[in-house]
């Protein structure tokens, strides 16, 4: 059967990316591109697009009728950051955005859903070493909790409703081809940009808070082989850890320094971001995602960090 694949959010930071690997794999009029902004140049000029807000109901409705597709990603959401912010935003467009493509899904019977979750499921009393896939989980941020329930309606609507659905809780997102959106883990992609523009970086999180972080390719990667894989092999209907790279802006600094030896960081005090890296992992244990699905992460500290310089010192000129 040939897929038909829509993806919701797509002119995100992971959309963009995606869109394009998934139109490179499926073909590119196999692959709807739709969100509620105009298009990047790279999702308009490679394949069909579509606006939807998600939360509008009716219009998916008739996406979902328009193009019966057979995998849907959800990538619409409000991050962490922004998400404190706009608390209740953040858990009306996380929450009856998904509720919503879990019910289109099973009423067009689609296929496959996938739909990210975050490392911020996990909160201040969960382990934070190789944070296990199952421990205490209090997230104290909406866009935590928020994720942190749609897990749950994720095997729910899997257990009651037989749906198919997958998903992966992102670390932290290095790539260089769109802006990160309002994260706290953004300062390791903003990093980049002012070491190439300006030779300096204040970072909004202290020198020695480590994050599970991952480089976009990674991502990509593990969101595929996720999908591909036999329906057998998914035993977390809920959202599986996955590992990636951990680092501190410290040692961040200290590796783009490798490369540009006269690059210097500081350290703003006090920003509201500090307490929500600190409720965080510092590193995940993805044991699960290996087992089921072979996921072996590939980008480590020195290779991301040479990566994002080539590419970014390129785009930017
Ligand atoms: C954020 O910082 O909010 C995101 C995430 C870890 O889910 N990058």
């Amino acid at each position: 059967m040939s897929e038909k694949i829509l993806v919701i959010g797509a002119n995100g930071q992971i959309g963009t990316e995606l869109v394009i690997a998934l139109r490179n794999k499926y073909g590119a009029e196999q692959v709807i591109a739709s969100d509620i902004n105009n298009p990047a140049y790279a999702i308009r000029n490679s394949g069909p697009f579509e606006f939807a807000n998600v939360l509008d109901k009716d219009t998916l409705h008739h996406l979902f009728h328009k193009h019966e597709p057979t995998q849907v990603y959800l990538l619409a959401a409000m991050l962490s950051a922004t998400g404190e912010q706009r608390p209740k935003m953040a858990w009306d467009l996380n929450m009856n955005g998904l509720l919503h493509v879990l019910d289109l899904a099973v009423e067009f019977k689609t296929a496959k859903v996938f739909w990210p979750s975050s490392i911020a499921v996990f909160g201040p009393n969960s382990p934070k070493q190789n944070t296990p896939q199952y421990c205490v989980m209090d997230p104290n941020t909406v866009y935590g909790f928020s994720k942190l329930a749609g897990e749950r309606w994720c095997e729910y609507y899997h257990t009651k409703h037989g749906l198919d659905v997958r998903s992966i809780r992102y670390p932290g997102i290095i790539s260089w081809k769109a802006a990160p959106g309002g994260g706290t883990t953004d300062y390791a992609i903003h990093i980049f940009y002012e070491a190439l523009k300006t030779g300096t970086y204040q970072s909004f999180l202290s020198a020695n808070t480590m994050l599970p972080m991952m480089y976009m390719d990674d991502a990509i990667r593990a969101t595929l082989s996720l999908m591909d894989a036999p329906t057998e092999n998914i035993s977390i209907r809920s959202s599986y850890n996955l590992g990636g790279v951990s680092f501190t802006p410290d040692e961040l600094a200290a590796q783009i320094k490798t490369q540009m030896p006269g690059f210097t960081i500081s350290y703003a005090d006090n920003d509201p971001r500090q307490a929500i890296a600190d409720s965080w992992p510092q590193s995940i244990d993805y044991t699960q995602a290996h087992q089921d699905w072979n996921w072996i992460p590939e980008y480590d500290l020195p290779r991301m960090t040479a990566t994002m310089l080539e590419n970014l010192k390129n785009s930017l000129v």
